[in-house]
């Protein structure tokens, strides 16, 4: 297929540095190949490559003053890559490792998740590389606003709407809400995630967590197998994996482990919730306190990990869930995952298997959910909140977990039913990446050359 053999070629040549987009459009671009030879009008109206380049970058300089008084300076992104469905949506990272690229990969991944949806929202994503760690609330609250002082000109609730993603919570976004509010004198809907008191959705929280185990009930229902009872591995320690962990709970399965970018809890009995909301909502504190606690449970250093890949992915479990960031699982780490009996992956962060690992996880045709299709749940429930701020109602929770769980159900039967459609029909990643393609490319066809 030179059409998509070429595309890719053209990106690499153009952005030679922005290797982790170039992961996310090589896996979206090969699954296509067996769409564009069955229609290939979308060759005939240069789809792919249109949909690979953002509409708009922006870049900026982000200048605000640090607790001793020194001027910081940080970049500052916002990648509005396509419109074609509805505003621009997607979150907003602060994490030093941010750059063009990663921004512009998760951008890209957010059309075809947003797609999956079913709901009005585009793909966009934005962020910088500051460091929050270790930042006082003051210093937090005025890099916030310098971020903002410039964002706000190319946002609004109709045009893009950012919301939370690593390093970008309530707190983060209360910041930023203010001073959006401050610039403009508009009490609007132009981010989510807010507060539940000024015009935050109930459940939005919890959504992408809640969302990935919705997610994995449903893959494993459909082998005739549930949660109940499963020991599980998850990764990370922010929002994504704390909700996932509760849910887990709540579906009778007992997760053992939980991360941060500094080491790997282990606890037999399962992860006391309490006290890792605790460690993590309130104190901002490292997992290794859980020790103080749990003096039974294990810690394992980044220093210590296995050279090849990843200590939390070494132990014995039914199923895993990656919470934490981007290619956080190898090769050996998935073939470490199936010799120790794990059947079920569901991905809570975007992209954390890496290319080769999501091969042996095809090979070996266990219940595989990549994040585009598996973390929806909190894009989704963020449109929810655009709908009640639109409306100026608030939605009980109950309302917005039973619409959370039609819709990852939803989402789960178009990744089955388009990977069916494909003849290979355990293959989630296939499947979602041409569903959501085909929403996207037929309605960039139907509004025509722009
Ligand atoms: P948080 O900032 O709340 O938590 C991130 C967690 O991952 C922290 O425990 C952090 O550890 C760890 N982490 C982050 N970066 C690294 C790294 N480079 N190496 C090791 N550990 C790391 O973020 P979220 O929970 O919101 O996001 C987690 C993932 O989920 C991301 O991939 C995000 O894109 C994705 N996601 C988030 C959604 C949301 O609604 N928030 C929606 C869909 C996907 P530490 O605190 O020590 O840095
Ligand atoms: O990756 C993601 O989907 C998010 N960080 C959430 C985006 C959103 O707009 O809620």
């Amino acid at each position: 297929m030179p059409y998509v053999h070429e595309t890719l070629e053209n990106l690499r040549k153009s952005s030679p540095a922005q290797t982790e987009f170039y992961q996310a459009a090589e896996e979206v671009l090969e699954c296509l190949r067996p769409l564009f030879k069955r229609s290939p009008h979308y060759h005939e109206h240069s789809i792919i490559e249109r949909i690979v380049e953002p509409e708009r970058q922006i870049m900026f300089r982000i200048c605000w003053t640090d607790d001793t008084g020194r001027v910081q300076v940080n970049k500052g992104y916002r990648v509005q890559f396509n419109s074609t469905l509805g505003p621009y949506k997607g979150g907003l990272r602060f994490h030093p490792s941010v750059t063009s690229g990663t921004i512009k990969f998760l951008g890209f991944e957010q059309i075809f998740k947003n797609a999956l949806t079913g709901l009005p929202i585009g793909g966009g994503k934005g962020g910088s590389d500051f460091d929050p760690k270790g930042r006082s609330d003051g210093e937090i609250m005025r890099f916030c606003q310098a971020y903002m002082s410039e964002l706000y000109r190319h946002i609004g609730p109709h045009t893009d709407v950012p919301a939370g993603d690593i390093g970008v919570g309530g707190r983060e976004i209360g910041y930023l809400y203010g001073q959006y509010k401050r610039l403009t004198g508009r009490y609007e809907g132009v981010l989510t995630g807010k507060g539940l008191d000024w015009g935050g959705s109930i459940g939005r929280k919890e959504a992408t967590g809640y969302g990935a185990v919705y997610f994995a009930q449903n893959m494993l229902e459909a082998l005739g197998k549930t949660l109940e009872g499963k020991t599980c591995l998850v990764s990370g320690a922010g929002n994504v994996a704390i909700y996932t962990i509760e849910k887990l709970y709540e579906m009778g399965a007992k997760p053992v482990t939980c991360t941060d970018s500094r080491g790997t809890l282990h606890d037999a009995k399962g992860v006391d919730l309490d006290l890792l909301k605790e460690l993590k909502e309130v104190n901002r504190a490292s997992l290794e306190v859980y020790l103080e606690k749990h003096p039974e449970a294990s810690y394992t250093p980044v220093d210590e990990y296995p050279e090849d890949g990843h200590a939390v992915w070494r132990f014995k479990a039914d199923a895993a869930f990656p919470c934490a960031t981007q290619n956080e699982l190898t090769a050996a780490d998935a073939e470490a995952l199936l010799a120790n009996g794990v059947y079920c992956i569901s991905e809570g962060a975007n992209m954390p298997s890496a290319a080769d690992a999501v091969d042996r996880f095809l090979e070996a045709k266990i219940a595989y959910g990549p994040g585009k299709a598996a973390n929806a749940g909190g894009v989704a429930t963020s449109q929810l909140e655009m709908a009640q701020n639109n409306s100026m109602e608030q939605w009980p929770l109950e309302k917005v977990d039973e619409k959370l769980k039609e819709i990852m159900a939803n989402i789960h039967r178009q990744c089955a039913d388009t990977a069916e459609e494909f003849d290979e029909p355990t293959n989630l990643v296939l499947g979602a990446n041409i569903a959501g393609f085909r929403k996207v490319a037929d309605a960039m066809i139907d509004h025509g050359v722009v």
